[in-house]
């Protein structure tokens, strides 16, 4: 209803603009996104990568707390997509989400607008591709919500802007590593890590091949940045860091932090940190930007390191000899951990709102549900290779949830998503999380997996209270960080160990929850919660499905076929017009 006004007053004010009697509240920003595969040989190796406006990495997203976004997304890959936009809390509106239990997929050669309002958020953040490992193939690009004018930033205005993605990269696309999950076969080992979608500068020959187009990343002295880094990966945890630069962390997914200095920081798949970077130094040469992977073994996977350039306008030559060292903590597991317990949440700056980001004082609201999940190795189910949470492997109803109930589709999943870790065999299921609105909910995340995994829950920030290694137990909550926890979508929760979030639930809708990590996402390590008003009558607190909602499984019945608009797609690739056409012609010829 919000949004139609805005839209109805938006082209009210282009009608009026002649006259030049426009309002700039909440102001409509359009975006177009096409998505189309490209060739690009980011590793010296000739690939289809997924472009977005035949960009790779796509473009940037930029908007401005509180406007209405319209997103008109084209598919022109040869199979289904929805776009997701994590961190952004789509409030009222999971019909806007872009994940298979909240939206049917966009099909090939059709397009589909979303439109959503950013509401009270500001931030770094980045959409990909949800469905089916594509992000492994790109298609993500930077999301950024600038603040208001009126609501100062916690720190001077930096002199420029710059996005940094980093992540692992395998030169099989996202079709052929499905098809090694879908064969039981492990993904192994990455065959690099991309800096903006290009691979290592040439730091050591004998690493790294001749001819690699990488990154560089220009800048002027004395400047100093707001650098806004990604880690858009497949699975691997990565150490960020630029030598002999301090990284002043302000920031994380919409969050501005205590702000501390760092010469590196781990970041996990999914996550999405801001520093400032003050271009200090004097320029004897260009500096390595690094991201280089964590908690393998670094000497086997020595290839696997992303290396991009950070050139002053200044500078006096290439950037030569060994790339910084990493965090040196082999027999130290506790130190990663303990850097990100050191992320807090500045409690006194404003954040979308010019009251302070501490005045809800999470720490002493009481907890209404509460519960542990547990993810274990994949294994067998059924002769599938499977992920789970409790033991359940998350298998989609053919109809999204929400919109199953708004049409009184027989219920095909079930609210009975255990509380706790069961003991049995491990099964495929339907099952999502009761949530209750305006409960407060914990959820222990337990990783009893053998690699880093991060959780990720749409919809929502949650305050990242505690982390620990071996067995979560009630006693941990004397550790809980009660006062300035870091509120954010994405957390890491390390291998043995477990990370407690708690989470106001305060947004209606169906919201999933899953790993970041693509192929245990990919083999069912997710679910969704769904928490409804019983009181909303009106739909005050949920909107109502868009105008232009698909339909698909149950409703299918419902969908019209997408009408292709233009002169050129008519005759270029819409074969029913042709034979149609066609057909006219024949009954002409038989007149
Ligand atoms: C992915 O790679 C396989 C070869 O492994 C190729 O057959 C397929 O066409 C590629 N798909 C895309 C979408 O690039
Ligand atoms: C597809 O794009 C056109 C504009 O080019 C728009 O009018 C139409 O509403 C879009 N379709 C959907 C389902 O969003
Ligand atoms: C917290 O925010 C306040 C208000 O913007 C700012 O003055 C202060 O420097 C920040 N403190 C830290 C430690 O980031
Ligand atoms: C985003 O917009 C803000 C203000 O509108 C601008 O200062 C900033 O440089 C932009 N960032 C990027 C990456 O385009
Ligand atoms: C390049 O890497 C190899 C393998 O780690 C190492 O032996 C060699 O010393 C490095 N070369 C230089 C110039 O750093
Ligand atoms: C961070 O490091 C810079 C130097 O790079 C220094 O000027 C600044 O005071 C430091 N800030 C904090 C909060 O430690
Ligand atoms: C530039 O700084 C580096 C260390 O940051 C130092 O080793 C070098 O001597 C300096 N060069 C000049 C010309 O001052
Ligand atoms: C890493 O692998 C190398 C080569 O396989 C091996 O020699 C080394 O002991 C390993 N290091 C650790 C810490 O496991
Ligand atoms: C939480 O529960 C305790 C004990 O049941 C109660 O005393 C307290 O008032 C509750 N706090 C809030 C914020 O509701
Ligand atoms: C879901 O939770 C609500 C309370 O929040 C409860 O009234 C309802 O019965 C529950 N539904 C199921 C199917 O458990
Ligand atoms: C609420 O939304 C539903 C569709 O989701 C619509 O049928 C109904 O009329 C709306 N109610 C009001 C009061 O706007
Ligand atoms: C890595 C890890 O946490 N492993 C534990 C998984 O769970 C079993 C018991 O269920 C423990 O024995 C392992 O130590």
């Amino acid at each position: 209803m919000a949004l139609f006004g805005a839209l109805l007053r938006v082209a009210i004010c282009k009608a009026l603009l002649f006259f030049s009697v426009c309002f700039a509240a909440d102001q409509v920003v359009n975006y177009e996104l096409e998505y189309k595969y490209i060739i690009a040989s980011p590793l010296g190796v000739p690939q289809q990568v997924i472009a977005v406006n035949g960009k790779f990495p796509g473009p940037v997203i930029n908007v401005t707390t509180n406007e209405y976004v319209v997103v008109n997304v084209r598919n022109k890959l040869d199979e289904d997509l929805l776009v997701t936009w994590p961190g952004l809390h789509m409030l009222q509106t999971s019909w806007q989400d872009g994940v298979l239990g909240t939206n049917c997929p966009i099909p090939s050669k059709w397009n589909w607008t979303y439109q959503f309002q950013v509401k009270d958020q500001i931030g770094s953040f980045f959409y990909f591709p949800s469905l089916k490992m594509q992000r492994a193939s790109g298609g993500f690009g930077s999301f950024i919500i600038t603040n208001r004018p009126v609501i100062s930033l916690p720190f001077g205005f930096p002199d420029g802007d710059i996005v940094v993605f980093i992540g692992d990269w395998y030169t099989r696309n996202h079709t052929a590593l499905r098809d090694d999950l879908d064969n039981g076969k492990k993904l192994g080992r990455p065959d690099g890590v991309l800096i903006n979608g290009k691979g290592p500068y040439r730091y050591n020959s004998s690493l790294v091949p001749d001819g690699i187009d990488y990154e560089t990343i220009n800048v002027n002295p004395g400047k100093t940045y707001r650098v806004r880094v990604h880690n858009v990966g497949v699975s691997t945890s990565l150490n960020f860091r630029i030598q002999n630069h301090n990284l002043l962390l302000v920031e994380t997914e919409g969050t501005y932090t205590s702000q501390q200095n760092f010469t590196s920081l781990d970041i996990h798949v999914g996550q999405s940190y801001t520093f400032l970077v003050t271009m200090d130094q004097n320029a004897s040469t260009d500096y390595y930007i690094v991201a280089s992977v964590r908690f393998v073994n670094e000497s086997v996977w020595q290839k696997v390191t992303g290396v991009a350039v950070l050139h002053y306008s200044n500078s006096k030559g290439k950037a030569t000899g060994p790339i910084p060292d990493p965090p040196n903590d082999v027999y130290d597991k506790s130190y990663s951990m303990n850097q990100a317990l050191s992320i807090r949440q500045n409690v006194s700056a404003s954040g979308a709102r010019p009251n302070p980001q501490g005045s809800f004082r999470y720490g002493s609201v009481n907890v209404t549900d509460a519960y542990i999940l547990r993810s274990i190795r994949p294994g067998v189910i059924g002769g599938e290779l499977r992920a789970t949470y409790n033991g359940l492997s998350f298998d989609h109803p053919k109809t999204p949830i929400r919109l199953a109930d708004l049409f009184h589709v027989p219920r095909e999943y079930k609210l009975d998503f255990p509380h706790n870790p069961v003991d049995r065999p491990p099964r495929k299921g339907k099952s999502i999380i009761n949530g209750t609105y305006k409960g407060f909910i914990e959820i222990i995340l337990q990783n009893n997996d053998t690699n880093v995994q991060s959780f990720h829950m749409d919809g929502y920030s949650f305050f990242v209270v505690g982390m620990g290694y071996g067995e979560w137990a009630e006693n941990s909550r004397g550790s809980y960080n009660r006062w300035d926890a870091i509120s954010r979508c994405t957390t890491q929760v390390f291998a043995g160990g477990w990370t407690a979030i708690l989470a106001y639930l305060d947004n209606v809708g169906v919201w999933n929850l899953r790993t970041e990590n693509l192929d245990r996402w990919y083999l069912g390590q997710e679910t969704y919660i769904r928490i409804t008003n019983p009181e909303d009558t009106d739909n005050k607190t949920e909107d109502p499905a868009p105008d232009n909602v698909l339909y698909c499984g149950a409703l299918a019945y419902k969908q019209k076929a997408q009408k292709t608009s233009s002169a050129t797609t008519l005759l270029g690739s819409s074969e029913p017009y042709l034979s149609l056409l066609l057909l006219f012609f024949a009954i002409l010829y038989i007149l």
